[in-house]
């Protein structure tokens, strides 16, 4: 049966920039290759491809280094899609980046316009509810207008914490199917996925937590081998993708795209 937080006929993503080098980080860990981030991109959208899905790739944008995580910028529900309010300035201007993109595929596009801000990474859409991170980038204000527009076409959003200290709420878990998370243990203990079974990623593997269910696979940054493992075991088909490059820039396999189904 076709389950729309994780079933998607379409995905965007943007090829890397350039300037991606100058991207946002919270740690040096040095400066990410630009070859080797294209070829892990490529393979992630091969990776969305081989389930079917038609994947746009749109072209690199220069003036904003972290362009590459198009998944900040909009929420992209079934009924409609919410442009969002980076609260990052450097990203601010993605959002109105990506508006015609959004607005050629669907009818209904809100945006996020008050004083408000709010970030793609901290959403976790479920099959029953819209999960909303408070976090360095995302603000109460931001949800509150989120919640207000979503509630109109049938959603509900519940206001959450992202953990102290991490990016975004998506950085610490993943949707696997319509009851399961896949969390790190920091963010189970906060109790905001009581009612939803979990499965906790393997101690010190917590940067694979932000992994994505695409259509029949769990797409995971290559290089967690347990957590590979208790994912396998638990009947999931897996597929890994490199992310070294990304992920020193604190980006991982759900900032890479918006996935949806516009009905
Ligand atoms: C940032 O700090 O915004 C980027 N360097 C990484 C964000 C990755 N996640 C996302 O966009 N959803």
């Amino acid at each position: 049966m076709f389950k729309s937080s994780y079933h998607f006929t379409r995905a965007i993503c943007r090829l890397p920039a350039n300037s991606l080098i100058d991207g946002l980080r919270a740690v040096d860990f040095g400066r990410p290759d630009y070859e080797m981030f294209m070829s892990d991109h490529e393979n992630y959208v091969a990776a969305l491809r081989s389930t079917g899905a038609n994947v746009t790739v749109l072209d690199a944008l220069e003036e904003f280094p972290d362009s590459v995580f198009v998944e900040n910028a909009a929420l992209c529900l079934p009924k409609g899609a919410v442009i969002m309010k980076p609260g990052a300035p450097s990203r601010l201007g993605e959002a109105e980046a990506i508006k015609p993109v959004i607005s050629a595929v669907y009818s209904e596009v809100a945006q996020i316009s008050g004083a408000g801000f709010v970030e793609g990474g901290d959403i976790l859409t479920t099959e029953s509810e819209i999960l909303v991170g408070c976090s360095a980038r995302t603000d109460r204000a931001g949800v509150e207008e989120l919640s207000s527009i979503v509630s109109n076409w049938g959603y509900t959003v519940r206001e959450v914490n992202t953990p102290e200290g991490i990016l975004h709420f998506k950085t610490d878990c993943s949707l696997l199917d319509e009851n399961t998370i896949l969390t790190t243990k920091r963010l189970l203990m906060s109790g905001c996925f009581d009612g939803y079974n979990t499965i906790q990623v393997a101690d010190g593997e917590e940067a694979c937590a932000n992994s994505i269910r695409f259509n029949q696979y769990v797409i995971m940054p290559s290089g967690f081998p347990k957590t590979k493992q208790i994912l396998s075991d638990s009947g999931y088909n897996i597929k890994t993708i490199g992310n070294c490059e990304a992920a020193k820039l604190d980006g991982g396999m759900s900032c890479l795209s918006l996935r949806f189904t516009p009905s």
